[in-house]
């Protein structure tokens, strides 16, 4: 038993905030990581930030796997670096390739944080929080690595769509390392699920109510409202899939939830259900004014302009 979380009903105990949590994000792979950082920076009293690992990607906006995790790491700092936080929260390199097999692990030093956190936990006899709002690579290295930290970790992912929905699964998180998904949904650590399409896919906003929201935001509302305009699509609205996971842990009142018996991810990226014994809970449904209210209302509050 911990005594952060309750691994019966994946609940944070109530008086445990704030969380030890490490961030891993493929930061500038769109322009939605931006806001988890910036939203879990901006929650002190919910998340005791212990680091950001940066993780790989490969889109458009990078040449490959480790020009996307390199070009995430230097988001991260240019993040801390705006809201002048370089010196108090660690930002870490994370992997340079995905994985090649279910053994296979990626030396960085995102996996080792990760390892050295979980055991720091341990100690403390607590859950350490892992927020993973892109592909598992890291994570799965640091599992591979040390496998025994596995049971002393909650992941929160953002990955996969719905189970049972019935269109094209390779959803970009999860595609981004299938076995990295598998090691880790196989794994020990308890894990919250967030799936894309129909849960954090309702976390709409359009420009016009963003500029609204941010007006006295200071600098950090700033570098939000240039990152959202820099996105090429030009959207409308636009989806900011990530603030899911931090606010998963900020106001988990926020969500609709289920806990079903682990389900298994097959190497074209569909899930099954099955009867194990094991059990993941996955978010249903999310309050989208609720959420977007909390980020907002936490940038205006840390206003440090
Ligand atoms: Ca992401």
């Amino acid at each position: 038993m911990s005594i952060n979380f309750d691994e019966q009903n994946f609940k944070i105990l109530e008086n445990s905030y704030p969380v030890p949590m490490i961030l891993d994000t493929d930061t500038f792979n769109e322009i939605d990581d931006q806001f988890a950082v910036v939203y879990a920076i901006m929650s002190p009293d919910k998340i005791d930030l212990k680091g950001i690992t940066a993780e790989v990607f490969f889109n458009c906006r990078s040449t490959s796997y480790a020009d996307g995790m390199e070009k995430s790491y230097q988001e991260i700092q240019r993040i801390l670096t705006t809201l002048n936080l370089t010196e108090k929260i660690p930002a870490l390199k994370g992997s340079t390739r995905i994985l090649k097999n279910k053994k296979d692990f990626v030396e960085s030093a995102a996996a080792d944080f990760i390892i050295s956190e979980a055991k720091k936990a341990k100690e403390r006899n607590e859950k350490l929080f892992v927020a993973a709002i892109g592909a598992l690579t890291n994570v799965a290295s640091a599992f591979n690595k040390a496998p025994e930290i596995a049971e002393d970790i909650v992941v929160i992912w953002l990955g996969g769509h719905e189970i049972e929905f019935d269109g094209n699964p390779r959803e970009f998180n999860l595609e981004g390392d299938v076995i990295a998904s598998q090691v880790v949904i196989e794994s020990k650590a308890k894990m919250i699920r967030i799936p894309c399409w129909n849960v954090a896919g309702k976390l709409t906003i359009a420009a016009e109510e963003l500029h609204e929201s941010l007006k006295g935001g200071g600098i950090a509302g700033e570098y939000l409202k240039d990152v959202f305009a820099s996105w090429w699509h030009n959207q409308i609205n636009k989806i900011i899939w990530d603030i899911s996971a931090i606010a998963y842990i900020n106001i988990p009142e926020a969500m609709e939830t289920r806990i079903i018996s682990k389900p298994k991810l097959d190497d074209e990226c569909y899930w099954h259900h099955t009867d194990s014994e094991e059990k993941i809970m996955e978010i249903t449904k999310i309050d989208r004014d609720k959420v977007f209210a909390d980020l907002f209302a936490r940038v205006k509050k840390h206003n440090n302009n």
